[in-house]
């Protein structure tokens, strides 16, 4: 990896203009790198740009506070020419060229050299000029931290190390997640000792969800109803709720991860009502073959998690007709064993 970091950082010696970009959805790993890779390319006296396919979300926003990130829709034709007359072109947190959406052709369309930096699996070497790749990182502000301290660790500024430290935090799911290890922690001590408050960080990031958010997670737990001996769980959100509290199918994220969360759970079923349907998430735990089930109600997916969408339907006479399916379902399951 070294001899990358050292011709990598001979193609930035002799680069003028520098844009960086990442994946859609941008995650506090992808917005991370971005700005410590941007503010150390400044220190090396570089013009450098961040574009981005989405806007960052609400949480990340501070990382973002002298408003750099520019959001490629806005300004297309602004945007492509830096993207065509930049020197170099860097890739981070992703190597996948589809994964940057609507910037994949203008990027691929440059004649600028392009370098990845990244942590995942599937990179195509022919897809770019350099780049340091690192299966085993757990994020890619870990793989950063070396290759700026690699050319001088003087240059890792408070700013650089909370940026570092938010791509580490989120991506090892606050060191839980499996290549969370020793060298981890000492980075992450060391970024620390350069100014990062872990404490601030992790207020910033996580303590930060609306309230609407968490009203809507309530009247989704009143909902409940729990099923054969308290195996299933089926939760309901209708549209009114949506309206109660100003939020919309994205916030429904993490809702039927948490009927699994439940001892004794074996199968959860999230009813969703949109204008004209309803969605439905089905989750189970072992050889319950939820995309079969799914299947009844034209859906599909993986063995423990399913999904449908049934057109012009009502939420309570749904979750009738889900009960009395899965009812039949189980009843012919045990059959079979
Ligand atoms: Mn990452």
């Amino acid at each position: 990896m070294d001899k990358s970091f050292k011709r990598i950082r001979s193609e930035i010696e002799k680069a003028n203009t520098i844009v960086l970009t990442t994946h859609l959805l941008p995650d506090g790993d992808a917005i991370g790198s971005e700005f410590a890779l941007y503010y150390y390319l400044l220190k090396k006296g570089k013009r450098v740009y961040i574009i981005n396919h989405n806007e960052s979300p609400d949480h990340l926003l501070f990382l973002d506070e002298d408003k750099v990130i520019k959001r490629f829709r806005d300004d297309v034709d602004g945007n492509t020419k830096l993207i065509n007359e930049a020197d170099l072109l860097f890739v981070v947190d992703t190597n996948e060229y589809s994964r940057i959406k609507s910037m994949s052709e203008a990027v691929k369309n440059s004649p600028a050299k392009k370098i990845c930096v990244d942590h995942h699996q599937g990179l195509d070497p022919n897809g770019y000029f350099d780049f340091i790749s690192d299966t085993e990182s757990p994020a890619t502000s870990q793989i950063l931290y070396d290759f700026i301290c690699d050319d001088n660790p003087d240059f890792i500024d408070k700013k650089i190390a909370d940026n570092l430290y938010a791509g580490i935090m989120t991506d090892t799911g606050s060191f839980k997640y499996p290549r969370t290890t020793e060298k981890t922690f000492l980075i992450c001590a060391e970024l620390i000792r350069c100014g990062t408050d872990p404490v601030y960080m992790y207020d910033k990031i996580y303590n930060n969800v609306p309230t609407d958010k968490v009203k809507l997670l309530s009247r989704f737990i009143e909902s409940l109803s729990f099923h054969f001996n308290e195996t299933l769980a089926v939760g309901t959100i209708t549209h009114q709720d949506f309206l109660d509290f100003h939020s919309d199918v994205k916030d429904v994220e993490g809702f039927s991860a948490f009927l699994m969360s439940m001892k004794n759970i074996k199968a959860g079923f999230l009813i969703v009502e949109l204008p004209d349907s309803c969605k439905i998430s089905f989750r189970s735990k072992g050889n319950i073959k939820m995309n079969e089930f799914a299947r009844i109600f034209k859906g599909g997916g993986h063995m423990n998690a399913a999904g449908a969408t049934v057109e012009n339907s009502d939420p309570r006479e749904l979750k009738e007709r889900l009960l009395s399916e899965y009812k039949t379902f189980l009843s012919k399951h045990e059959s079979k064993r």
